[in-house]
C-alpha cells in the first residue's frame, strides 16, 4: 500500500486504503475481524467502498469525493460536497427519524463520510428494472418530503436559524451543475446532450422550436436559482432511494441547498414515470404489465396526495410564522410547491432524454422503436407538466397527463 497516512492530506483511496480507514480511524472492527472491501459505487460522482467482515457479518460504507466527477473530468467540483452530504444526513436523520442511514464520521482531510451500510435494501431504481413494487414507498417518501421540506422554511423555523442554514448549505458547484444540466442544456442543441437519434428531430419541434415553451424553462432555471424556500435533497431520483420490504432510506443528498421544495418532489415523480415507461415497453405478459403500471400509478398519485394531506396537517400543528396563519395562505403556499413539482417532474423528463445525464430505465430498453417511443412520452408528458404547471394540483391529474400519451 503506497500511502496510509490519513491525517495529513488528501489522497484518493482504493480498496485496501479504505480496509486501512476503517480499522485504524474509525476501530468499526474487533482486532479478529477479516476485512474485506469492494467499491459499490455506480453514481455520476463518487467512490463509494463497501468494507466488511467475512466472519461477523459486520459492515461500513466509506464514501470518498475527489476533486472532479467521476463521470468526467470536466466537472470540477469543490470535495466540500462530503461535508454538506454528512451534514444534512444528521439534520435530515432528526426531522426524518428512520429514513436516511446513520452517519458514523465526517473527514473533512480525506473528504469522505462514514455511514451505515444498507446492503440489506436495494437501490429502488434497480428494484423498478425488475418491476418490483413497493407498497410502503409513497407513504415513506412523502413523510421525508414533508418533514424535511416543510419544517426547514421559513414557515415553521425561526428566520435567522433559517439563514444560517442557508450559509451551511450554500452548494454553489453542486447548483451549476442542476443549473446547467436541467434547465439550460436540454433546451438548445447543446454539445453535450446526448440525445439518441430516433428523437433528435421530435426535440426539437415539440421544445427547442417553441419559443414559448423556452420562455417558461428560463423562468423555472431562475425560480430554481433564487427561491431559498426550504433544505432540499437536490437530486432525489431513484438511484438515491434505498427500499426494502418494509423499509425506505434517502441517501446521496450532496446536491443539497436552500432550494424550492417541488424541486425535491419532482424528482420523484418524474423517475416513477421513468419507471412505468420502462414498465409499458418491457412487459411482454399482459396481466403482469397492468399490475405494475397500475400500482406505479397510484404511488405517482399517492406522491401527490400523500403530500398534501401531510403538508396540511404538519403546517396546523408546526407553523411558527404569525402571517403564514393568515387565512388563505396555506393554500396559496401549497398550490405554489404543487406548481413547482409539476415544472419540476417535466425538466427532470425532457433532461434526462436529451441532456448529458441518462437513466437506465430507459437506456436499457433494448427495442429501438419502443425505447423511441418511451422517449416520445416523457417528452410530451413534460412539456404538458412545464406549460400547464398551474393546474397539477392533485394526483389524478397526472394520471390524466399519463393516459393521455401512453400507447
Ligand atoms: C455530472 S453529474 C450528472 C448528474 O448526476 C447526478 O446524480 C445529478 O443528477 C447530476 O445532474
Ligand atoms: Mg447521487
Amino acid at each position: 500500500m503506497s500511502n496510509t497516512d490519513f491525517t495529513k492530506e488528501y489522497f484518493s483511496m482504493k480498496e485496501e486504503h479504505a480496509i486501512e480507514y476503517a480499522k485504524t480511524v474509525l476501530k468499526f472492527f474487533d482486532e479478529s475481524a477479516e476485512l474485506n472491501c469492494k467499491e459499490i459505487g455506480d453514481g455520476n460522482l463518487n467512490y463509494v467502498f463497501k468494507v466488511f467482515d467475512e466472519k461477523s457479518g459486520k459492515s461500513v460504507i466509506i464514501k470518498q469525493a475527489g476533486p472532479v466527477a467521476r463521470i468526467s473530468d470536466e466537472f470540477k467540483l469543490s470535495p466540500d460536497r462530503n461535508r454538506i452530504e454528512s451534514e444534512i444526513l444528521k439534520i435530515q436523520g432528526t426531522l426524518a427519524p428512520g429514513l436516511v442511514p446513520e452517519v458514523y464520521k465526517y473527514d473533512s482531510i480525506m473528504n469522505c463520510c462514514s455511514m451505515e451500510d444498507l446492503s440489506d435494501h436495494t437501490i429502488l431504481r434497480t428494484a423498478l428494472l425488475e418491476h418490483k413494487e413497493f407498497p410502503l414507498l409513497a407513504d415513506h417518501i412523502t413523510t421525508f418530503l414533508v418533514n424535511t421540506l416543510l419544517l426547514t422554511t421559513d414557515v415553521v423555523m425561526e428566520h435567522k436559524e433559517k439563514k444560517e442554514l442557508v450559509k451551511t448549505f450554500i452548494n454553489p458547484e453542486l447548483c451549476e451543475i442542476s443549473e446547467d444540466l436541467v434547465y439550460t442544456e436540454p433546451f438548445y442543441d447543446c454539445e453535450r446532450n446526448d440525445i439518441f437519434e430516433a428523437t433528435k428531430a421530435f426535440a426539437k419541434e415539440l421544445l427547442w422550436d417553441d419559443k414559448k415553451f423556452i420562455l417558461e424553462t428560463a423562468k423555472l432555471k431562475f425560480e430554481f436559482m433564487t427561491n431559498a424556500q426550504c433544505l432540499i435533497h437536490g437530486d432525489l431520483h431513484s438511484g438515491s432511494i434505498f427500499v426494502a420490504e418494509n423499509s425506505t432510506k434517502v441517501i446521496d443528498p450532496e446536491f443539497a441547498f436552500y432550494g424550492p421544495a417541488g424541486y425535491d418532489i419532482g424528482n420523484v415523480v418524474a423517475h416513477c414515470i421513468f419507471a412505468l415507461a420502462n414498465g409499458n415497453a418491457t412487459i411482454t405478459e399482459e396481466k403482469e404489465k397492468k399490475e405494475y403500471i397500475s400500482w406505479l400509478e397510484e404511488t405517482i398519485a399517492n406522491v401527490i396526495d400523500m403530500f398534501k394531506e401531510k403538508f396540511n396537517k404538519v403546517w396546523e400543528e408546526k407553523a411558527t410564522e404569525r402571517v403564514a396563519k393568515y387565512e388563505g395562505f396555506k393554500e396559496y403556499y401549497l398550490n405554489g410547491v404543487l406548481r413547482d413539482t409539476a415544472a419540476v417532474t417535466g425538466l427532470e423528463l425532457a433532461r434526462r432524454i436529451i441532456g448529458l445525464a441518462h437513466v437506465k430505465d430507459i437506456t436499457s430498453i433494448q427495442d429501438e422503436t419502443k425505447r423511441a417511443e418511451a422517449e416520445k412520452f416523457c417528452l410530451n408528458v413534460a412539456k404538458e407538466l412545464i406549460m400547464n404547471r398551474e393546474n397539477m394540483l392533485e394526483g389524478k391529474n397526472y394520471l390524466e397527463l399519463i393516459e393521455a400519451f401512453k400507447k
